[in-house]
């Protein structure tokens, strides 16, 4: 056998072995910056979509960089705003779930060690299914993001 031809069999099967994760992508995600650089949490947003014919429940979530990635979501009552943890993340069929920061969103807590100058971390998910996948978010510590999408809660 070729080598090409190697490569493609083994394609084949490692994309019949993930086609359910494969089908949880990641469009746009990026870890917002930091207020200090000393900060020991910070929020991540993004727009998670959802490919396959079945709804698909984001049921955990972690980093290498972070002692635990949790999911919460900004509420207002009575005027105040609130952080409320949330304990999974349901994405229809066919649709996609917003990770903003005036909505659910990720936090990853007791940062360690983040490697601010590089381009992407990376954060695995655990899937109501069973299945991992793993999506790559932008670290944003270039003055990019504007006030309002900073993590400071
Ligand atoms: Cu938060």
């Amino acid at each position: 056998m070729n080598i090409y031809l190697c490569l493609q069999a083994s394609l084949l099967l490692f994309l019949s072995n993930t086609l359910q994760a494969a089908d949880i992508q990641l469009n746009e995600g990026w870890v917002s910056a930091p207020l200090t650089k000393s900060a020991s949490t910070v929020a991540a947003f993004g727009v998670i979509a959802n490919l396959s014919q079945q709804e698909v429940s984001i049921v955990g979530a972690s980093s290498d960089y972070a002692e635990k990635v949790q999911f919460h979501r900004i509420e207002h009552i009575e005027g105040l705003v609130k952080m409320v943890l949330v304990p999974s993340i349901q994405i229809p069929s066919k649709g996609q779930v917003s990770l903003t920061a005036d909505g659910v969103h990720l936090m990853l807590m007791g940062l360690q060690k983040m490697p601010w100058k590089e381009d992407f971390i990376s954060i695995q998910f655990d899937l109501n299914n069973g299945d991992e996948v793993t999506h790559h978010y932008e670290l944003r510590d270039r003055n990019q993001t504007t006030g309002k999408e900073r993590g400071d809660h």
